[in-house]
């Protein structure tokens, strides 16, 4: 929803415990929007539902809707919609948050309280609208509140794209120290209801504070793509730019080879001199150092060695680096022999991955070794991490592996072994997906996502892509925007 940021500013949350009787609450909240409150949730937790609190909640959003405030209901689908409200405010346990997005009408909002990043990066890639984070300071209005530390209150907003509202002992006095960390504005619950005669004036000198403040954080995450170009915008550096895009990320390239081809296949390719390489790197990192770097063809020696000295110099939060040797038609796109290659992502790119993403025939490739069943899978992830060092987390994706309907990808990570399991997709397979997947797995992996989030969510949006592919050109299908 446009727009939703800015009337997030002061979010004001209801609590008749106060003012004792509900049926007072509607001249509350219109002394509270009348202070400055530019956003509304119904929250009522002790008062038990039925046909007076409906009543209410319909009072509630008609005064809103006349003010232009958006109307949001606490925990109940049911009252949301009874009401007419604007939206759906939902905690943690109030169910799957998915599943929640999927029974709400899609014209409603739909906020979720969330007090980690990895919660953050679920409630947003279920469908969230908004985020509420807090405790961010002590209350006594909620005692089973998280406490949020400003560190995670800034990386949320860092990791999500989605407004964020902080929550939890918000006064005037309490504001300033949000300064910079990025939220679209603050929730306050006892700041403004606590004194039923000064409602309207204790809005009023919240909103103040939170205009008197810079909230937004310095900027948000940056990926860096360092790959060959892909002329049709399937795969390579289009593809990784598309991919950064639709994570809202600001997306920026470094091209290693230009490569003529299309949805057919490969007519030939020109590897780009090292030393230009290098003064791309160069000049990217020294202007717009990326939180993300996506490491896809890098066809000989001397650009690899570039790019280690790069990523040696700047260490980027997240690097992951995607064994490209050949095309998917088989032409082959790195300089040098097989054995080259190998040693070159072994020894130079793999070691400053945090994760690497061969599919089957590059696991093959890189160990020497077939790779055919589920367990040749695991040996191959564990050589391969074992050869790049053992400080590199490798997953294999199983998308080529003969038989079975779905496609099965195996992670070696500090952890041990972890499967990822979706069903396989019917239809042609569409070009770019190795691509699309590495790269959405650096900005994952720079979000502060743990590596087994990263992969399920990087997985959830390549498969909505994959689904939405078309098909563009004569050959294979081009993968869609996922929406
Ligand atoms: N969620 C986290 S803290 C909190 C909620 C609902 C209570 C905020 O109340 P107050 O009175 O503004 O501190
Ligand atoms: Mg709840």
């Amino acid at each position: 929803m446009t727009g939703l940021a800015e009337r997030l500013r002061l979010y004001a949350v209801t609590d008749s415990r106060w003012v004792g009787d509900p049926s007072r609450l509607p001249e509350q909240v219109a002394e509270a929007i009348a202070g400055g409150a530019t956003a509304v949730q119904f929250r009522e937790k002790e008062r038990d539902g039925g046909a007076r609190l409906l009543a209410v909640a319909r009072e509630i959003a008609e005064l809103c809707r006349r003010s232009g405030v958006p109307f949001i209901v606490n925990d109940s689908l049911r009252l949301a919609v009874d009401s007419l409200a604007a939206g759906l405010h939902v905690g943690q346990k109030d169910g799957d948050i998915a599943e929640i997005a999927r029974r709400l009408p899609a014209s409603l909002i739909l906020g979720v309280s969330v007090s980690t990043v990895r919660e953050a990066l679920l409630a947003e890639a279920a469908g969230a609208d908004y985020l509420g984070v807090g405790a961010v300071f002590p209350t006594g209005t909620k005692a089973d509140a998280e406490p949020v530390s400003k560190e995670t209150l800034k990386a949320i907003c860092r990791a999500v794209t989605v407004p964020v509202v902080a929550i939890g002992g918000i006064t005037p006095e309490t504001v300033p120290a949000l300064a910079g960390t990025g939220i679209a504005g603050v929730a306050a619950i006892s700041a403004l209801f606590a004194r039923p005669d000064r409602v309207a004036e204790n809005t009023a000198r919240v909103r103040t504070a939170v205009e008197g403040v810079r909230l937004e954080s310095r900027r948000g995450i940056t990926a860096l793509s360092v790959a060959g170009s892909d002329p049709v915008g399937g795969a390579g550096i289009q593809g990784d730019l598309k991919t950064f895009h639709a994570h809202g990320v600001h997306g920026m390239a470094v091209i290693t080879s230009v490569i003529a081809q299309n949805t057919e296949g490969v007519l030939s390719a020109s590897a780009v001199d090292g030393t230009l390489v290098a003064e791309q790197l160069e000049a990217v990192f020294s202007d717009i150092p990326p939180d993300a770097v996506k490491i896809g063809l890098v066809p000989n020696r001397e650009s690899a060695l570039a790019v280690g000295r790069a990523l040696d110099r700047w260490k980027p939060a997240a690097v992951v680096a995607d064994p490209v040797f050949a095309a998917s038609s088989g032409h082959r796109l790195a300089l040098g022999d097989i054995e080259t290659y190998r040693d070159v992502f072994l020894t130079v790119l793999a070691p400053r991955a945090r994760l690497v993403t061969p599919n089957i025939p590059e696991a093959a490739l890189l160990t020497g070794q077939p790779v055919i069943t589920r367990s040749d899978m695991v040996r191959a992830a564990v050589r391969i991490r074992d050869l790049s060092g053992g400080g590199t987390d490798v997953l294999i994706k199983g998308g080529h592996l003969s038989g079975g309907n779905s496609a099965v990808d195996c992670l070696a990570g500090d952890g041990g072994i972890a499967w990822f399991d979706l069903p396989r997709l019917e239809g042609p397979a569409p070009r770019g997906t190795g691509c699309a997947l590495s790269a959405s797995l650096a900005v994952n992996l720079a979000r502060g996502a743990p590596v087994e989030l990263a992969v399920s969510l990087a997985k959830a949006a390549l498969a909505r892509r994959i689904a939405s592919a078309a098909p563009y050109g004569a050959g294979a299908p081009i993968l869609g925007r996922g929406f």
